[in-house]
């Protein structure tokens, strides 16, 4: 029977750029997670009958919420939950069935690349029925209906059984546990040559895929080791824990610097990955060398051909604004569109849908394509396996010969973290205040020639999103963005994106950290970082 409870709202339950992100402890207070599905399930049109899917990457308090889920989706009329074995389903493998199966849309549950544990961070994401993370629009409402809550649904029964597949009934819906892993791998030998793959491996290719302890451990193994032939072990950190293992699940070289350690070493393997919590990012590297995700974007667009699956082509590619404009370049040669979008994966699904654009990528190790409505991990660790496989260059090699067609993007992003919020926000309002002031103006060497706050049209659904990162551009195509994050979940994080240009012509083996140096000094010199925040230099550079 349907329990109505009475509740009151939290103020806080404003999705960010990934959905709602916050302490595993602000989302233990009682009522909070049902007071945020319900706002969720309270303005989704009518879903009664249909299918809901659900899954987690694992972290602490996965468990738990796919429990309080499960009982609200039954008192609220869904027909069905298809939720992954464990709890567990990888971002994208939860947009995959959400379009495989038709479903009306799913809540994942992760925080993605930020740590997990009792004192670590928890996040809750509604996807809509093209498997893609919801638009503004139904954020906003989402948010507007929590700060107005006064009941949830739900059923009194006991925890399901989330660790044997199977189907059974939960107060009348059908709950059916499915493997998370098999119809993601299906797909993914849809797109790749897993044959040419596995003659790569078997003819002495050596790779290594750090899974940080997090959600893409099960879908290596099977890909990498299982269906590949790549040897035990070249899977590392591949078992999914609460608090992978008390480190970040963060795809960068802070974070995964054993990988690089491994990749810069006398040993080196020929190919090194990793992905991140919830299994929707790729660090990519060759032996000796580190490919930027802006950068891989780019090698990845102009290569895709040699996959299977985009054998046809590319419609399009988008970017996030502050992804280099590597990627512009090969949408040039191509005689392709190229979409310059905010950041956050939400904002690429209209353009998917409506072909105008096939790769997709952020600088944050984010890239993907229309096979789903995420950023995909594994398949960007794949599609580069394709590529090696056909071409049989080294990484560095591919690279060196892309350079040397489109020119270097050389680039970087500097964050500053745990910064006090009302100062980082003085920091970006003071910067929007000067940007009609700034063109013309000269920075030692450098002189800026544009300044502006982007903002998006929306070309499909025609929405507008605004102050989206102020950009300044300097004369020779350098440029730098300043915005603060949308994921975190204390205190405030400022991004800043340092780009800058050499064509084929130019120094194209420099070292980025010299490269950008003149600019860093700009930056910080135009933002006030240190007059502002008190910081010399950032926390994480990636
Ligand atoms: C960050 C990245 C952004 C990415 C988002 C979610 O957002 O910059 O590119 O889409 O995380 O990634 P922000 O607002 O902190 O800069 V993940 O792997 O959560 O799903
Ligand atoms: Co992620």
């Amino acid at each position: 029977m349907t329990l109505t409870i009475t509740t009151s709202p939290f103020a806080d339950q404003k999705p960010g750029t990934s959905g709602l992100r916050k302490k595993v402890r602000v989302f233990q207070q009682p009522r909070y997670v049902e007071n945020f599905v319900q706002s969720v399930f309270d303005v989704l049109g009518d879903f009664r009958g249909k299918t809901l899917v659900l899954g987690g990457d694992g972290r602490f308090l996965n468990r738990e919420v796919i429990q309080t889920a499960i009982r609200m989706a039954a008192a609220n009329g869904f027909g069905r939950v298809l939720v992954g074995l464990g709890g567990i389903l990888s971002t994208p493998a939860a947009s995959n069935i959400i379009r495989k199966y038709g479903a009306f849309g799913g809540l994942i549950l992760s925080a993605s690349h930020n740590p997990g544990g009792p004192d670590e961070d928890f996040g809750i994401k509604y996807n809509i029925a093209n498997g893609g993370p919801a638009p503004e629009k139904i954020t906003q409402a989402i948010y507007l209906r929590s700060k107005v809550i006064d009941r949830y649904l739900t059923v009194d029964v006991p925890d399901v059984d989330l660790d044997n597949l199977g189907e059974f009934q939960v107060a009348g819906m059908t709950v059916t546990v499915i493997d998370p892993v098999v119809d993601y791998a299906e797909l993914m030998e849809q797109l790749f040559d897993f044959g040419a793959i596995r003659t790569l491996i078997a003819g002495g290719f050596r790779l290594s895929f750090d899974a940080m302890h997090a959600v893409t451990g099960p879908y290596a193994h099977e890909l990498l080791e299982r269906r590949l032939g790549a040897p035990p072990g070249t899977v590392v950190n591949g078992t999914p824990l609460p608090d992978f293992g008390g480190h970040h699940p963060d795809p960068n070289m802070v974070h995964a610097h054993e990988l690089f350690e491994r990749m810069f070493g006398t040993e080196a393997p020929d190919f090194g990955a990793a992905s991140d919590g919830d299994g929707d990012r790729n660090l990519i590297l060759g032996r000796n060398i580190f490919v930027t995700p802006s950068d891989s974007l780019a090698a990845l667009a102009a290569n895709i051909h040699l996959a299977p699956g985009y054998a046809g082509g590319l419609k399009g590619i988008a970017r996030s604004m502050p992804t280099s404009r590597a990627a512009d370049r090969v949408a040039h040669a191509l005689g392709l569109a190229l979409h310059e979008t905010p950041t956050g994966w939400k904002f690429f699904g209209n353009l998917l849908d409506a072909g105008m654009a096939t790769i997709c990528g952020e600088e944050s190790a984010g890239t993907g394509s229309d096979h789903v409505r995420e950023k995909d991990g594994l398949w960007a660790v794949l599609l580069w396996l394709n590529i090696l496989a056909v071409r049989r260059e080294s990484v560095a090699a591919i690279m060196a010969g892309h350079w040397a067609c489109f020119g270097r993007n050389y680039y970087a992003r500097h964050d500053y973290e745990g910064l006090e919020s009302t100062a980082a926000e003085k920091l970006v309002r003071e910067l929007r205040e000067n940007v009609p002031a700034l063109p013309g103006c000269t920075i030692g060497a450098l002189t800026i020639i544009e300044a502006d706050e982007f903002e998006y049209h929306d070309p499909v659904d025609k929405s507008l999103s605004q102050r989206q990162g102020v950009r300044l551009e300097f004369e020779g195509g350098a440029r730098v963005v300043f915005r603060l994050s949308g994921t975190g979940t204390s205190g405030a994080t400022l991004r800043v994106y340092l780009e800058r240009y050499e064509g084929p012509d130019g120094n194209l083996n420099a070292d980025t950290a010299e490269a950008l140096a003149d600019l860093v000094a700009a930056a910080n010199d135009l933002a006030g970082i240190t007059r502002h925040t008190g910081r010399k230099a950032p926390d994480v550079i990636t």
